[in-house]
């Protein structure tokens, strides 16, 4: 089947947002509500296999004897330190400290040159999103794609495959005509559960992600040495033609198995 959708997911894999801007916030956040709690680089590594900032949150206080007593009380403590870490975190994005993946605009223009259709899936909040891309893209950034489906929007995060049918159901087309880029094992997962093809550009969070089931596993769009498969013959970054062709090779396996 012929590519027709780039889907997009944000954290981890449009830019470095976990360990440049929520790792910091949340702690930031902590700080401000006078609570010592600190997430250090190796923890939030392992936290982050619980997706959804406020989930997070929640699944860290039943490790501590000093967070609050009653899930309610635990519930309205998520939700404010969530909220203070989102306004750091698009202060963050404001001031410039959350750079592009390279490679991630170059390719955007090529798929947008050649008429293809492009989405993002991301279990992020929307708020988030928004900040991330106005910062990169400008105010009209949405318009670059045809639909965006957040965190806050679907059921169940990733890795289950809510916002991946989400994005399929709203763009009217099957998963084999799109194409997946993403990050982490729960995005993996999130899009082969949906049957998604996918291709993986691991964060700085999980360098040896288990990317079975990915098309292509490699550093990063901007090169395209150290990718298996290799990508087409040439040297520089990773084109639309190298994506087409791993789509091309999609075992059709793939969408019975996953
Ligand atoms: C992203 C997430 C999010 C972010 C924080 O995963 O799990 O929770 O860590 O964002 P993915 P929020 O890259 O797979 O979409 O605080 O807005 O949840
Ligand atoms: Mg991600």
């Amino acid at each position: 089947m012929n590519l027709r959708a780039l889907l997009w997911d944000v954290d981890g894999t449009i830019a470095e947002t976990e360990r440049d801007g929520h790792r910091v916030a949340f702690n930031e956040a902590f700080e401000a509500m006078g609570l010592p709690w600190r997430w250090d680089e190796a923890y939030y590594g392992r936290l982050l296999a619980t997706t959804g900032g406020r989930e997070r949150l929640l699944r860290d206080m039943t490790t501590r004897d000093d967070a609050p007593p009653s899930a309610r009380e635990r519930e309205s403590l998520a939700v404010a330190l969530h909220l203070s870490k989102n306004r750091r975190y698009q202060q963050r994005v404001a001031q410039g400290l959350v750079a592009l993946r390279p490679g991630v605009r170059e390719l955007m223009e090529d798929a947008s040159r050649a008429g293809l259709v492009q989405a993002i899936v991301t279990t992020t909040s929307r708020p988030n999103v928004d900040s991330l891309m106005h910062h990169h893209f400008g105010a009209k950034w949405a318009a670059r794609f045809e639909v965006v489906v957040c965190g806050d929007e679907v059921r169940r995060k990733k890795p289950a495959p809510d916002a991946y049918e989400r994005v399929l159901e709203r763009l009217g087309l099957e998963a084999a005509e799109t194409l997946a880029i993403e990050d982490s094992p729960a995005g993996v997962g999130a899009a082969r559960a949906a049957c998604v093809p996918v291709v993986v550009t691991p964060s700085a969070y999980f360098p040896h992600v288990d990317a079975k089931g990915a098309l292509a596993v490699g550093p990063g769009l901007h090169d395209r040495q150290g990718w298996s498969p290799a990508p087409l013959a040439g040297t520089g970054r990773v084109t639309l033609a190298d994506l087409c062709a791993w789509h091309l090779s999609t075992p059709a396996l793939h969408f019975s198995q996953t």
